[in-house]
């Protein structure tokens, strides 16, 4: 039995913005887009979520529901900085650490000792220190396994957490609803809804066969997630064997334009995640690609350095193969393994 932290900072950036501007304590905050009506905000502050903008949000539209919001210029190093101080106080606890993104991360504190090894006065710790360090806020998650610390992390958000002890597991996900499980969009949502479903206790209703019938390896993973079973480890750094950022369309895309301009936006999120999330040396590049009917495809090619043309190719050849609308898209790297990258040092 594992226990499993999920760390994530509220509303991070517009976090460090506040604290750094401290006249803005209480207003409604958001960074990220431009006023000129095209840009698109990265996040906004609680105070700004009140009025209903959200992260994403066209900022025109954050304007509509909010006009006296206050947007700020994005400063990515600032934050990344910020991010570099977390991780640091989570290494003090467990080196076990994968982080997600600059602002949320994985811990398994299993074998940690502090606090007699209680994960709830360990997440409770790490915030405090979070706190005194930086000044700004994070919620945690306690659970089990990854997907269940994922969820718990967003129930008492911001500035809170939430505990799944194992015991309460099965009746956790009996009311959790379906649309918290990774994967399930707004479009599955709706189909389960239709048949019915809306809780994972109610998707707990179709057999194995059926689910894995109607969604390939996808329904297992569904069969799984609804009881609350996740058998992933935290994957540090060190053995990630491949980054990967995919998008889910929110209606089946027959256009392979329409495909490859998000391949190119699923392009910029893959460097950034490269740039601050691995160190390890690119074997591979892969497209995968979930089509309509949930039957999916992945092609990859060797390559030793990330090239945008490539993915454009790989895109091409993979929707060839069916030739169906398109639900998800997912562009990636496989890196050498460890071993591997030693053994081609030795023959050099
Ligand atoms: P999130 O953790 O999704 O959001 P958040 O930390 O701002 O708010 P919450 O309290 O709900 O956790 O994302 C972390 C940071 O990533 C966020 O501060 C800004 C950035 N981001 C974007 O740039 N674009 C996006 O669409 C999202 C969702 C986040
Ligand atoms: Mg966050």
């Amino acid at each position: 039995m594992r226990k499993i932290i999920h760390i994530d900072m509220d509303c991070f950036y517009a976090s460090i913005e506040v604290r750094d501007n401290p006249e803005l304590k209480g207003k409604p905050v958001a960074v990220g887009g431009t006023r000129d009506q095209r840009g698109v905000l990265c996040t906004c502050n609680y105070e700004a979520r009140a009025y209903g903008v959200r992260s994403a949000m066209p900022t025109f539209q954050a304007f509509r529901l909010c006009p006296d919001l206050i947007t700020l210029p994005v400063n990515m190093e600032k934050y990344r900085q910020e991010s570099q101080k977390i991780r640091g106080i989570f290494h003090k606890y467990t080196h076990l650490v994968e982080p997600l993104s600059l602002d949320e991360a994985f811990l398994d504190v299993s074998d940690c000792t502090e606090y007699k090894g209680s994960a709830t006065l360990i997440a409770k710790a790490i915030r405090q220190e979070i706190v005194d360090q930086l000044n700004i806020t994070a919620s945690a998650g306690i659970a089990p396994n990854k997907f269940l610390a994922k969820v718990a992390s967003d129930w008492n958000k911001p500035n809170g957490q939430f505990v799944i002890p194992p015991e309460d597991v099965a009746a956790f996900v009996y009311q959790l609803p379906v649309k918290k499980i990774f994967g399930v969009g707004k479009v599955t949502a709706k189909k389960f809804e239709q048949i019915g479903i809306s809780t994972c206790g109610e998707l707990q209703d179709l057999s194995r066969e059926q689910l894995i019938k109607q969604f390939g390896k996808f329904g297992l993973r569904l069969y799984e997630l609804s009881r609350g079973i996740d058998h992933r480890e935290v994957e540090t750094k060190r053995d990630r064997k491949s980054l990967s950022v995919e998008t889910t369309f929110s209606e089946d895309i027959d256009n392979i334009a329409i495909c490859h301009k998000s391949i190119s936006q699923l392009f910029t999120r893959l460097e950034q995640r490269l740039q601050y999330s691995s160190k390890n040396k690119i074997h591979k590049q892969f497209v995968k690609i979930k089509f309509a009917d949930f039957t999916h495809t992945s092609v990859e090619c060797i390559s030793h350095d990330l090239q945008f043309d490539i993915f454009h190719e790989l895109l091409d050849e993979g929707i060839h193969r069916q030739n169906k609308p398109v639900r998800l898209l997912g562009i990636g790297v496989r890196f050498y393994p460890d071993v591997m990258e030693q053994q081609l040092e030795i023959d050099v």
